[in-house]
């Protein structure tokens, strides 16, 4: 399958995240992405660099104060302190309930928590050069699949699904399957489905399209009572005003096995079919793998590739795109299994 992959990735490589108030090596490192191109290359199939530029479709996706904060947020903290070159900053202060988000605070950290979901996603001076080229990914992507492909992946990071219209977080800044589907959009696909197979619920997509009928919302993750992202991803979220009855979400519990996520991945594909996509992007978080340190479902190599065979037995132009998966030695296996299931079906 032709995959977009960008060196860029690698500017994005932040030291350490926050667990339990103790700081601890990062889980979404540049191996990753490291792994999934070396097994991809492997078994034959061709990498391309992006060459979409991806800023005509971002304000489609995200707020304008955001993208502009994104893009600057590195000199603005340089900005506040030359000794903050070498200092993760960190959010800790964020307009909940009853507070104003209206109003740019000029404390930098104070920003950052205005834009922020959690305290755990952390921005390097690089990040802003990584996201974008991963955004360019998946607009090149799209921009392939649109004009008669059958597929592409994005073998990308930072990965995207958290990612709001004005906000960053689960280790997301710029959204790159809600940039897909848009992509597609504007190249002419009257309805896009998108399904996230991440472990974690995609609140940022789901927030993105939930007002809209065009774009349908599919998900199959960890009930957000007891995993993150928590506040989202509930199996009552329906969808809102003209986009009613177009989001759909599935939540199962820790410990789900291989087959009962698959009966899950079965109404998720009933509910594509009934909507009449005509293109489909794929949120593929791989940390659905039993060995996932941070996860709690029971998928194993081979059912990769079963995912991969169902995906293309849906039978649309499809979009893949990297998300989670942090079982980071084993990603480019359980990856190119998605694909080769794809492509074998
Ligand atoms: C991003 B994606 C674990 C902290 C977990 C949030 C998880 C983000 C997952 N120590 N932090 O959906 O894979
Ligand atoms: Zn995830």
């Amino acid at each position: 399958m032709i995959t977009f992959f960008s060196t860029l990735h690698e500017r994005h490589a932040p030291e350490f995240e926050f667990f339990r108030g103790a700081r601890v090596p990062c889980f979404e490192v540049p191996a990753r992405a490291a792994f999934v191109r070396d097994e991809l290359v492997a078994r034959g199939h061709e990498l391309r660099t992006p060459a979409h530029d991806s800023a005509p479709l971002l304000p489609r996706v995200h707020a304008r104060r955001y993208l502009d904060f994104l893009e600057t947020a590195w000199s603005q903290w340089l900005e506040a302190d030359s000794a903050n070159a070498a200092v993760q900053p960190f959010p800790s202060v964020w307009p909940v309930r009853s507070l104003r988000s209206d109003v740019e605070p000029a404390d930098f950290t104070a920003r950052l928590g205005l834009y922020s979901m959690d305290n755990g996603t952390p921005l390097v001076a690089g990040t802003w050069a990584a996201a974008k080229a991963a955004a360019d990914a998946a607009a090149s992507a799209a921009a392939l699949v649109g004009s008669g492909t059958r597929s592409a992946f994005c073998a990308t990071r930072p990965p995207g699904h958290h990612a709001g219209a004005d906000f960053m977080g689960g280790y997301c800044f710029l959204n790159n399957a809600a940039i897909a589907a848009e992509a597609l959009r504007a190249g002419g696909c009257g309805r896009v489905a998108i399904l996230d197979v991440d472990y974690h619920h995609g609140n940022g997509t789901q927030s993105v399209f939930y007002r809209r009928s065009d774009v349908l919302f599919a998900s199959i993750h960890g009930d957000p009572r007891t995993e993150y992202p928590f506040y989202l991803g509930h199996a009552d979220e329906t969808g809102e005003g003209p986009g009613a009855g177009f989001n759909l979400n599935l939540p199962l519990p820790p410990g789900t096995t291989a087959d009962e996520w698959f009966s899950a991945l079965e109404v998720a594909r009933d509910r594509i079919l009934e909507f009449a996509a005509d293109a489909l992007v794929v949120s593929l978080g791989l940390d659905t793998y039993a060995d996932d340190p941070i996860s709690k479902f029971a998928l194993h190599a081979t059912d990769f590739r079963r995912l991969g065979t169902r995906l293309a037995r849906l039978g649309l132009p499809t979009v893949l795109v990297l998300e989670g998966g942090y079982a980071t030695k084993e990603l480019g296996v359980n990856a190119a299994n998605v694909l080769d299931g794809f492509e074998g079906a």
